[in-house]
């Protein structure tokens, strides 16, 4: 299996070298390049570049090392998405320099740093969506939890490696902003004006907009052994497993409340919200892992790949997209990493095998628009690169490929040492 997930990697990346070098992804349908912005960020190659040193293709990561090297720059008038731009670009760098050493990827990654860090200028410290890379305007004040509070793994991993505090600090104090402004049931909500620090919508969620905001506060916690995110974790998931789990006849999943009153006023749960055993798991709680590790199985089940959002009261489809997404699988492995049981390598094998079935087009692997009827669409976002193919073959592969003790994933699965 594992030299299959390797095989499957090859031929998507042959596609983007064939039909959209130097761009930021490739359209698997339309064999055309796709750009997220006027110049590229080359999403692909950064994000797919620590996959292919773990999967020991060497000339790949060589041709991805060398366009990196020489083509990605940064001091473009445009705006980009920081929570985008810092778990995709700056989190690739900087496990790309981890695993290489190579000192121009540091270096690149302080300049995109340098240049992200005029989104944290706001009233409350809590960053802008969007920044300009070269004049450092900003725009967007309404923002989420996920936007706002997952960047501490890649300042705290570029504080480490330079020694310079600032960059841990600032994102720090945006993740804290966010846990300081929890209900008195201890929710946060989904929507936020960083200006005002007003909430918006007010409604809870493990998911979409909120999820990495979540991982990053227990993540942060082990990473960088700090005592805030582990007392802002340890607070939040107990009122996470008060007020949003939520077990029915289809099993044991997590729901929307109100951050105020703790009342389930959704039961809907998705592709997205399956990191979430990932991450009990990591945080101990092995049991409700479990649990929602066969939720997240039955999701995929369902229509043979998981939908975007179902409604899990009577399992019926909300959003029937599908983009390729790595959070089932990536809980799949964290669970086979912890239980050893060989019931996850029959989960992610099946997995793997729907998604080539279905996904898998003559230059590369397309997503879904609707998996009630498998129609594919034009995308082929870079963390499939990043992370649903170096899970799949992290969980088949010898274990001492990457010491899971040793690292910590970013939400874009990229590994960051633990030292
Ligand atoms: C990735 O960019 C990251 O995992 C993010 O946290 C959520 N969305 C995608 C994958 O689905």
């Amino acid at each position: 299996m594992a030299a299959e997930v390797r095989q499957s990697f090859i031929f998507a990346w042959d596609g983007y070298v064939r039909y959209a070098w130097g761009h930021d992804a490739l359209m698997p349908l339309s064999r055309q390049p796709h750009d997220w912005y006027a110049h590229s960020l080359l999403m692909t190659p950064v994000d797919g570049y620590d996959t292919m040193i773990l999967m020991g293709l060497k000339s790949q990561a060589d041709s991805a090392k060398n366009l990196i090297l020489d083509s990605l720059h940064f001091n473009y008038d445009m705006m980009v998405s920081n929570f985008e731009t810092t778990i995709r670009i700056e989190g690739g760098l900087l496990s790309g320099y981890e695993l290489n050493h190579d000192k121009r990827f540091l270096a690149k990654a302080i300049d995109l740093a340098t240049r992200l860090l005029k989104a944290f200028h706001s009233p409350t410290g809590m960053p802008y969506r969007f920044v300009n890379l070269k004049t450092g305007k900003v725009s967007g004040k309404i923002s989420n939890p996920a936007e706002i509070g997952s960047m501490t793994l890649e300042y705290g991993t570029l504080s480490k490696l330079t020694g310079n505090p600032l960059y841990f600090q600032t994102a720090k104090r945006a993740a804290m902003a966010i846990f300081h402004r929890r209900s008195s049931i201890g929710l946060v909500g989904s929507s936020i004006n960083v200006v005002t620090g007003k909430w918006v919508d007010t409604e809870s969620t493990i998911g979409s907009g909120t999820d990495s905001y979540y991982e990053y506060l227990l993540k942060g916690a082990i990473l960088l052994k700090d005592q805030d995110l582990q007392m802002a974790w340890d607070s939040s998931i107990q009122a996470i497993n008060h007020y949003l789990a939520d077990s029915v006849s289809s099993g044991f999943w997590y729901g929307q409340a109100n951050m105020y009153s703790g009342k389930i006023n959704r039961e809907n749960y998705g592709a997205l919200d399956a990191y979430f055993a990932a991450v009990l798991a990591l945080g101990g709680d092995r049991k409700r892992a479990i649990a929602l590790q066969e939720s997240n199985d039955k999701m995929w089940k369902l229509a043979g790949i998981e939908p975007e959002v179902m409604d899990f009261s009577n399992m019926k489809i909300l959003n029937g997209s599908y983009a390729l997404r790595p959070e089932n699988m990536e809980s799949c492995y964290y669970l086979y990493h912890f239980t050893q049981n060989p019931k996850y390598l029959r989960m992610a094998k099946e997995m793997f095998k729907s998604l080539v079935k279905n996904c898998r087009t003559n230059v590369g692997f397309a997503a879904i628009q609707d998996v009630q009827n498998m129609t594919p669409t034009d995308s082929m976002e870079s963390f499939f690169f990043a992370e649903t193919l170096k899970y799949a073959y992290l969980i088949f592969e010898d274990p001492k490929t990457l010491n899971f003790d040793q690292i910590i994933f970013n939400t874009e699965a990229h590994p960051f040492k633990r030292s």
